[in-house]
């Protein structure tokens, strides 16, 4: 059973949704935190991962036996594209220094977090967990897609190495979750993804009584899945998940949307009354689609008798929208820089 269970990125998106799961889960619900498990949300502020003896201090002090790596540079479609190199270079830092630590110092296992769009653009759809190193990621995130893919290779050389030490019950394997909304996201306009994006833009034109203007043509195509709900997905694979292959956290194939419905949903949400459309400029779009499917996910939750549902679409945005509201002054929102 974990004692010390480290979240890097704490702060952020995904790791408050795991500090939420942590401090409301019931007793007996396979998500609640277990008697004698100590969590540490650790921020920037406790030490800069991009530093090697940063980073080792902070295992110093809190001796994790599990590590949940989110800690990472984060940002939308429009955000890599003005910083491929940043996003390459901070995030190989970032996954090099807490793997390196963890393995020195003895961590049992390590679940690193990856994104869809590591995967090959051009490829047979849908994605799957075999498909990651069959070809280049899309062109728009290549720095970020390549840094969080060596995050695979890296976790297959240290479980080799495992291997070859004779440390048994040792693991180092990713999850790879789909495009995530939620409650303590990132609006800031010129680093957000698509929905805090939307959700940020329409507030302000609410607001000021100006058109809510969107990127592109709307007709791409997104899955997405609340950080709570993928909050409890990685509680479940910090107990259960025992494959160095790292596994899909996403809605069905079938729950993929274009971005004019995201649009739609985000105003109806907001009650908004203005006008709003998109620019049709066709180099806003980024990647076209990347359906992931989530059978390994599904059947794996189905064969451990775990009882998992995907909170609606309009309910985790209705509850991101209210939360967006209620703490507008303390949001990431880049206040001033708009
Ligand atoms: P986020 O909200 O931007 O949070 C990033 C976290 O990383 C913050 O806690 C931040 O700390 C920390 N961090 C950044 N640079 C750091 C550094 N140099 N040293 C220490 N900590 C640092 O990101 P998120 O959306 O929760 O993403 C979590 C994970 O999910 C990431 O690995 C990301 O790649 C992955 N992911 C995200 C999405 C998505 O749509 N958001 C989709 C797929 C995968 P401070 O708050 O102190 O700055
Ligand atoms: O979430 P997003 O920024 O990133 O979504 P990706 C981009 C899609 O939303 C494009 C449309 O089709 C945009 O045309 N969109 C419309 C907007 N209006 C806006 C807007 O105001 N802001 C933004 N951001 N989008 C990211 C990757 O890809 O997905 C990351 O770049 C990461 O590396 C993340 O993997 C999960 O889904 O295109």
């Amino acid at each position: 059973m974990p004692n010390v269970v480290l979240v890097t990125g704490g702060s952020g998106l995904v790791g408050q949704a795991i500090k939420h799961v942590i401090e409301t889960e019931p007793a007996g619900s396979p998500f609640a935190k277990q008697q004698g498990e100590t969590w540490v949300f650790a921020t920037s502020k406790d030490a800069d991962l991009k530093d090697p003896a940063s980073t080792q201090k902070l295992f110093e002090k809190y001796k994790p036996t599990h590590v949940i790596h989110l800690a990472a540079h984060v940002g939308g479609l429009f955000a890599n594209q003005a910083a491929n190199l940043t996003f390459m270079r901070d995030n190989i830092l970032m996954n090099d220094n807490v793997l390196h630590t963890s393995y020195a110092q003895g961590v049992t296992k390590v679940i690193s977090c990856l994104s869809t769009c590591v995967f090959p653009d051009k490829v047979a759809y849908p994605l799957d967990e075999s498909k990651i190193h069959l070809g280049p990621p899309h062109n728009s995130n290549f720095g970020y897609s390549h840094a969080k893919r060596l995050v695979d290779v890296q976790n297959h050389a240290y479980v080799d190495a495992f291997q070859r030490n004779g440390e048994k019950g040792r693991l180092f394997t990713a999850a790879i979750p789909t495009n995530v909304f939620g409650p303590h996201d990132n609006f800031d306009l010129q680093q957000a993804h698509v929905i805090p994006a939307l959700i940020h833009k329409c507030y302000l034109a609410q607001k000021d009584g100006a058109q809510f203007v969107l990127r592109g043509t709307g007709t791409p195509l997104r899955q997405f899945i609340y950080s709570r709900d993928l909050a409890k997905l990685f509680v479940w694979m910090l107990r259960a998940y025992d494959s160095v292959e790292p596994l899909i956290l996403s809605v069905g194939e079938e729950d993929e949307v274009p971005i004019a419905q995201v649009a739609g949903g985000i105003v109806k949400t907001m009650g908004f009354g203005g006008e709003y459309r998109f620019d049709m400029d066709e180099n806003a779009n980024g990647q076209f689609r990347k359906p992931a499917s989530n059978a390994k996910l599904t059947g794996q939750l189905k064969a451990a008798g775990v009882d998992f549902k995907f909170t609606p679409f309009d309910d985790a945005l209705s509850e991101t929208v209210t939360w967006f509201l209620q703490n507008y002054d303390s949001a990431r929102t880049g206040k001033g820089k708009q």
